[in-house]
């Protein structure tokens, strides 16, 4: 498979993931509806008015696996437009697309699990699915690839998103330049193979937010033929759904925020704003009065907050209590009445509290004998 991008200002490769065609879930339910659709247009008129050489989806095409007809029809009606603009597609699965390929269903498309794509002088090989570490490795290490290919994958890593986990770039035995959907957000890392090699990653980010905790900012990656280096890359900015979140510890905050007049209210289709308000519960009314004000004019998302569970510096009462009674004494203040602060409070007084949590033992076992098992 070969093809050359005659166009010098055309991108090679144009590259995003995680599109999550279909709403599904709350989302949907606050309809909150169309972003993919929309996102996913903007990239194809990029790629057909740059005659771009591929675009390459990183997994994560669908929502679910089994998706609805008219996504269907939708995608293979973009992948027609690309087609008449002679830019190839070319697909991995994550685990949202479960093993439909559904781009196939267009001649245009090229599933690249397990096999090589070669667009100007680059080489780019796919690998399907999120993988478990020692899955990943042993895949990665099979690929036969030359030196400075492209890997589109589907993975999470550890560099990016913690967890123990997850494998880490630096795990890599040699490195290939990532071309990787599965991780949210838009960015670059470099990166050291464990053979001394260096390598890039490149996760493009989701196209839409698909929940009220993702970043805005949407972008997709444009990768060009380099003068200097080997190939130059650029984000290239979506228009999204406005979504905005605050967060309101006081009552003259949240004075000050019912009284804002920036607030990008009264959109409608995908210019209806998503606000996110958190908030400490004990300010009295805050919720109701952002219901009048907000509720009708964007998507309004409330989180009420326990200001007692999450304020770090202890009170006067606290300290005094823990400075009169030891820790014993802060019990009452952050456990409910109950077993778990009577257990608590016994061992924390108890001089010897192995032979206290013996006692405790045998005490539970006669109840539970008596009480349910009987015999
Ligand atoms: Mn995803």
């Amino acid at each position: 498979m070969a093809m050359t991008n005659m166009n010098s200002e055309s991108p090679s490769i144009v590259f995003t993931a995680d599109l999550h065609f279909d709403e599904t879930g709350a989302w949907k339910h606050r309809g909150i509806t169309g972003d993919a659709c929309d996102s996913f247009a903007q990239i194809v008129d990029f790629c057909c008015a740059h005659q771009a050489g591929v675009l390459a989806l990183g997994g994560d095409i669908v929502d679910r696996p089994s998706t609805k007809q008219r996504t269907v029809k939708f995608l293979c009606d973009q992948i027609d437009l690309l087609q008449g603009a002679g830019v190839q597609v070319i697909y991995i699965l994550g685990q949202h697309d479960g093993r439909e390929e559904w781009p196939s269903l267009h001649p245009n498309a090229i599933h690249l699990h397990g096999r090589a794509y070669d667009v100007d002088e680059f080489t780019i090989c796919g690998l399907d699915h999120y993988r478990r570490p020692g899955e990943f490795l042993a895949a990665y290490a099979a690929l036969q690839v030359p030196p400075g290919s492209f890997l589109l994958c589907h993975q999470g890593w550890r560099e990016l998103m913690g967890g123990k986990e997850e494998l880490m770039l630096a795990d890599l035995p040699f490195a290939l330049d990532l071309l990787c959907g599965d991780y949210h957000d838009h960015c670059t890392r470099h990166y050291k193979a464990r053979d001394g090699s260096h390598g890039i990653l490149l996760s493009p980010g989701s196209t839409h937010a698909r929940d009220v905790t993702e970043e805005n900012g949407k972008q997709f990656f444009a990768i060009y033929r380099g003068t200097a280096t080997p190939y130059a890359y650029r984000s290239i900015s979506l228009r999204t759904r406005p979504v905005q979140r605050y967060w309101i510890r006081t009552v003259a905050e949240a004075d000050a925020f019912l009284a804002r007049q920036d607030l990008p209210l009264d959109g409608t289709g995908l210019e209806r704003a998503v606000i996110d308000v958190s908030f400490y519960s004990d300010i009295d009314g805050f919720a109701a009065q952002l219901e009048r004000a907000l509720a009708t004019r964007c998507h309004l998302f409330l989180k009420p907050r326990d200001r007692r569970r999450e304020e770090r510096t202890p009170s006067a009462v606290a300290r005094r209590t823990i400075a009169d009674r030891g820790l014993a004494g802060a019990v009452d203040l952050v456990c409910e009445p109950g077993p778990v602060r009577d257990s608590a409070k016994r061992l924390l007084e108890a001089i010897d509290a192995g032979a206290e949590l013996a006692v405790m033992r045998k005490e539970f076992y006669d109840s539970t004998d008596s009480g349910s098992r009987g015999g």
